[in-house]
């Protein structure tokens, strides 16, 4: 049986991402593939546990080299206990948000050094990378008001109560990434509504990976 494909989505705050997984995923069963959908931080038991202890806030005093590795461990038990066996089984993995939020919250925003950053990385992924990445791109304005209106009644979380100013970084960050490996990513207008948007991200998807329909 042959891995199956491990399909990234990134960008910043609300700019769409989970709920053009959802679509992907489906338009991947009407094509007949089996497709997982996750995130990240998150995905498995103790991902999800390091997820509440970050998003809260409470790793924050210890500056964003603590916040890496705590996204560093989270990655490593996602991969060990979902990510690679799916793909091992033959799944596609739709993964909302990997190791280029790390590069760019806490390398870029976070101005924390490239190398180590690599080295980080290369430790927690073991390898893995995914097929293809989707940088959704937004106005971070947007992305906000998009996030704020979905959780009226929850407060900001660690990351969305950063200042626009980190917000414009992480887009210029995520597009610096696009422009550096082009083969693995694509860029999609995410100020689309949900249906273009995932209506350009299949295609995308059917050009750079054999799915059974586009086969
Ligand atoms: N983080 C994460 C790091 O700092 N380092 C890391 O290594 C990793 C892995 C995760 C936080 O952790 C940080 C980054 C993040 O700050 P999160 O809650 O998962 O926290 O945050 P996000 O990934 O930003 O997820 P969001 O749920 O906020 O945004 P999404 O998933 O991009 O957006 P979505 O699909 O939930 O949509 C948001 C709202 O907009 C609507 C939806 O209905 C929803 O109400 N919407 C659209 N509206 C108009 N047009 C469209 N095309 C729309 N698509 C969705």
């Amino acid at each position: 049986m042959s891995r199956g494909r491990f399909i990234t989505l990134e960008g910043g705050e609300g700019v769409g991402k989970s709920t053009l997984a959802k679509a992907l995923a489906l338009r991947l069963a009407q094509a007949g593939v089996r497709a997982e959908v996750t995130r990240e931080p998150g995905g498995s038991p103790m991902a999800e546990a390091i997820r509440e202890a970050v998003l809260s806030g409470a790793i924050r005093e210890h500056g964003p080299f603590a916040e890496a590795l705590m996204f560093s461990a989270a990655r490593i038990d996602h991969i060990d206990r979902l990510i690679a066996p799916a793909l091992a089984r033959g799944d596609w993995v739709i993964c909302d948000r990997f190791a280029d939020s790390t590069r760019v919250y806490q390398g870029v925003a976070g101005e924390l050094e490239p190398d180590l950053l690599r080295s980080l990385e290369r430790v927690a992924t073991a390898g893995l990378a995914p097929d293809l990445t989707l940088i959704l791109d937004l106005d971070p304005r947007k992305g906000l008001a998009r996030a704020a209106r979905r959780s009226p009644d929850q407060g900001k979380d660690r990351f969305e109560a950063e200042t626009l100013g980190f917000h414009r970084k992480l887009r210029q960050g995520f597009l610096a990434i696009a422009a550096a490996e082009p083969e693995r990513c694509a860029v999609l207008d995410a100020s689309r509504n949900p249906a273009a948007l995932a209506e350009a991200a299949w295609l995308t998807l059917a050009e750079r990976l054999t799915v059974p329909e586009a086969a």
